[in-house]
């Protein structure tokens, strides 16, 4: 892992494509036009960053799963546009000493923003390098109090059928939910995202706050959150409650355990035209120097 602490920001911003604003506002789709320019978000970049390319904000904003505005991969783009992120409130609940309903502006005071260059793999063996700018969950959480008895962090995605065509459609119990163990929540790698290549986060990326486990497969990584529950138990998770035979509550990328109906030895990387090709799938997602000593003793073919 490179360390960048003595880097300008400039240095690790690849600069044609931080300026391309017009991809941005395509891939944000039409009513993004009708909203405040974005203003660049200023943020620190951090030794946890990749020194592998980035994906282009295109492609980043073009191949989503974003199941809410459809299940196609350039539906998001097309029908996110028109969710409301203005006001945006997160209920904090559960085991914590200060539990309450926080505006977004209130969530995000006195965290300091990172630019976190993050390897992201789909459990559909595809993968990306994304830009997140964002903070890390442990010191969000850290300001709650978390009580001795938490054990778990679960999370939940807004329910507004009337801006979410998908969740007029059934096939999923929405609202999505995700969980973290409180450890894994609290790993510095685990951050909550607010943006991308230095904006605001695009609306089919999980505007306005989502959250980015990189080790873990992307499912885990819930958009447009609304909640966030301090447990005693393990929280119910979309994909598993969907399909526990196929997901399960860690979901760590490996290579070694593979999904029913396909491989996760090697992964499609997402871009490059004609020369898109497969790589092979790091256990961990690469991120083990950081994460593999919290599964120590357990079983992760059985705990997929
Ligand atoms: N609320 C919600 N969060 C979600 C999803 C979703 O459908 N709904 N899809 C997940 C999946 S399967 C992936 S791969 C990532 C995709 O994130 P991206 O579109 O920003 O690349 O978001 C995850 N978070
Ligand atoms: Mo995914």
């Amino acid at each position: 892992m490179a360390n960048r602490t003595k880097m300008n920001w400039s240095d690790v911003t690849p600069r044609p494509l931080w300026l391309n604003r017009r991809a941005l506002i395509a891939g944000m789709g039409a009513t993004a036009l009708a909203s405040p320019a974005l203003a660049k978000i200023a943020a620190q970049p951090s030794r946890f960053s990749t020194d592998a390319k980035p994906n282009t904000l295109e492609e980043i904003t073009n191949y989503n799963n974003f199941y809410e505005f459809g299940w196609d991969k350039t539906d998001p783009a097309a029908n996110a546009g028109q969710l409301k992120i203005d006001p945006w409130s997160v209920q904090v609940d559960g085991l914590v000493d200060r539990p309450g309903t926080y505006d977004l502006a209130d969530i995000m005071k006195d965290r300091p923003l990172e630019e976190r260059i993050y390897r992201f793999r789909c459990v559909e063996a595809w993968s990306m390098v994304i830009p997140w700018i964002g903070f890390e969950l442990a010191g969000l959480l850290n300001r709650f109090g978390v009580q001795p008895s938490a054990k778990y962090v679960a999370f939940q995605t807004l329910h507004r059928p009337e801006e979410m065509p998908g969740q007029r459609a059934g096939g999923i119990n929405w609202p999505y939910v995700e969980g973290l163990r409180l450890d894994e929540a609290m790993n510095p790698l685990t951050i909550m995202a607010t943006g991308l290549y230095g904006e605001n986060l695009p609306k089919q990326n999980g505007a306005p706050l989502r959250l980015v486990v990189p080790w873990k497969y992307g499912f885990k990584s819930i958009k447009s959150i609304v909640k966030i529950s301090l447990v005693a138990e393990q929280p119910p998770t979309t994909w598993q409650q969907l399909q526990p035979s196929e997901y399960g509550f860690f979901a760590n990328v490996n290579p070694e355990v593979n999904h029913p109906r396909w491989s996760q030895a090697t992964e499609r990387t997402i871009g490059g035209g004609f020369f898109a090709s497969r790589k092979e799938t790091l256990k961990f997602n690469g991120y083990g120097d950081e994460v593999a000593s919290l599964y120590s003793g357990l079983d992760l073919a059985k705990n997929y």
